[in-house]
């Protein structure tokens, strides 16, 4: 009897579904999800979660931190990146090596040899949260990839076009997941739906989601 007849989660997705410059590495993570979740419990030991402000005065309901020399942040004068974490006016925590391991290999895996990231941007979704449609323009070198890790509840991961009006493709992304985006993808619209309530077994009602970038 095969078993997985049994199961209720789809197959994953060929790793091209995304299209050009991209790469969806189903399950990569898995492997040293154990070291990520503590080295991640340990950087937001030091630089906390925190729900930032936009430039236009809203406060963004995914809760953020970062790691590495730089991060990701945003208040009422823009989005930037900067050495140093506001709520603590201290560094923020070295980017630990499971997760510069794991970002290098799995950019690799998609073609982007040699990528060592210099930020990881932390996001922590609970049910309801939603990250609307976007591009990443804060970073100086857009030939450089982004890999993203996914932890915890899954998410539908919402992908659109070089214009905010293109359509939108939907896809599933769950724990363990790894997806990387560069090349002709790198300015690509992309947002995540408002997350369906559910238990994480190691985590609880909660996603987080690692971005590994070159920002400086
Ligand atoms: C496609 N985060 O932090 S990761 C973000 O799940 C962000 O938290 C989402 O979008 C999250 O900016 C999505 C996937 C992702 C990240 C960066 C991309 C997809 C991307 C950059 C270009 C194209
Ligand atoms: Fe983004």
């Amino acid at each position: 009897m095969n078993a997985s007849l049994f199961e209720t989660e789809p197959a994953p997705y060929p790793k091209d579904i995304l299209g050009s410059g991209t790469a969806v590495l189903s399950g990569y993570a898995l492997d040293t999800e154990d070291e990520l979740i503590s080295s991640l419990k340990c950087v937001v030991e030091r630089s906390p979660f925190r729900n930032m402000v936009t430039p236009g005065g809203f406060r963004m309901s995914v809760a953020m931190s970062n790691c590495g020399a730089l991060g990701w942040i945003t208040d009422r004068t823009g989005y930037r990146y900067d050495a140093i974490d506001p709520e603590i006016n201290r560094p923020w925590p070295a980017m630990p090596a499971a997760f510069q391991k794991l970002a290098t290999s799995a950019a690799e895996e998609a073609g982007f040899p040699g990528f060592v990231p210099d930020a990881c941007l932390i996001n922590r979704y609970e049910p309801g949260v939603r990250l609307s449609l976007h591009q990443d323009k804060d970073e100086r070198d857009f030939t450089q990839p982004i890999v993203s890790v996914s932890l915890g509840l899954p998410a539908i991961f919402l992908f659109g076009g070089l214009e905010r009006r293109d359509n939108t493709q939907r896809i599933q992304i769950v724990h363990g997941d790894v997806l990387v985006w560069g090349g002709p993808a790198r300015l690509r619209y992309h947002g995540i739906a408002p997350l369906r309530d559910g238990v994480h077994p190691q985590l609880g009602r909660v996603r987080y989601n690692l971005t590994f970038r070159n920002a400086g």
